[in-house]
């Protein structure tokens, strides 16, 4: 199908669920085959100052990004891995876009910059990391791996992917079950497509 088309049942769908007829959320999947379309999850971390402004400014960012947001995980708070550092908080943006991967990568990177983002010491604190957590094709390049090679590894990529993308549970839901399950839930983030903001809920002690 052209992009204006899917473009036009993904916004079909999104009205269906505005209007109470989608029983869960983001429970559709995608045919395999949609032309330039492209499918991705993206995985959204933060452990300094106002996280949660982090995250939803994120959003709000990525939005702007020629694409379709589809919708937004819950947000989970975890011990950082790697060194002594503040806890995380993550979540997950599932979208479509005609982007390819090095491009989406690309608008990513930007929107880390431009949230102050310092890289110095590698698993190290940061004020936004945005990684592509999945996506419907798989893509090897030299600064692009999909799925994120660390994917199985971690509870708090696959517990927000998992919230975004259930049908991938038989690949991933094993995998999240051995490591001990989910993080603390401690929030959601609800993302307005009309004013393309996005708002932190709490539903946990922060
Ligand atoms: N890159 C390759 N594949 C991808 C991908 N799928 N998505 C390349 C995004 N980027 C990908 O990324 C460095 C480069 O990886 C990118 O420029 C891209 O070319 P980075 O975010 O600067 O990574 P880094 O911080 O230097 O190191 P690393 O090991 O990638 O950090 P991680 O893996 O992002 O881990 N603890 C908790 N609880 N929650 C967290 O979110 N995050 C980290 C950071 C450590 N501990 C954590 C968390
Ligand atoms: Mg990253």
């Amino acid at each position: 199908a052209a992009p204006g088309s899917v473009a036009r049942a993904i916004s079909g769908r999104i009205s269906e669920k505005r209007q109470g007829r989608h029983a869960a959320h983001c429970m559709q999947t995608w045919p395999a085959s949609e032309g330039e379309m492209h499918h991705y999850v993206v995985g959204l971390g933060s452990n300094l100052g106002e996280r949660e402004r982090y995250l939803t400014r994120a959003v709000a960012q990525i939005a702007l990004l020629p694409l379709q947001i589809v919708c937004v995980s819950r947000v989970f708070e975890s011990p950082p891995l790697g060194p002594p550092q503040p806890a995380y908080l993550n979540a997950a943006v599932r979208l479509s876009s005609v982007l390819p991967p090095i491009a989406l990568l690309d608008g990513l990177l930007a929107i880390e910059a431009g949230a102050g983002r310092v890289r110095d010491v590698r698993w190290g604190p940061r004020v936004l990391d945005l990684d592509i957590l999945w996506a419907n094709d798989v893509f090897v390049s030299e600064r692009l791996t999909i799925p994120h090679s660390q994917l199985p590894a971690r509870t708090f990529a696959l517990a927000p992917l998992l919230d975004v993308a259930p049908e991938l549970g038989p690949s991933y839901a094993p995998a999240l079950q051995a490591l001990g399950g989910a993080p603390r839930v401690v929030g959601a983030l609800r993302f307005d497509r009309t004013s393309l903001g996005c708002e932190f809920t709490v539903s946990g002690t922060l």
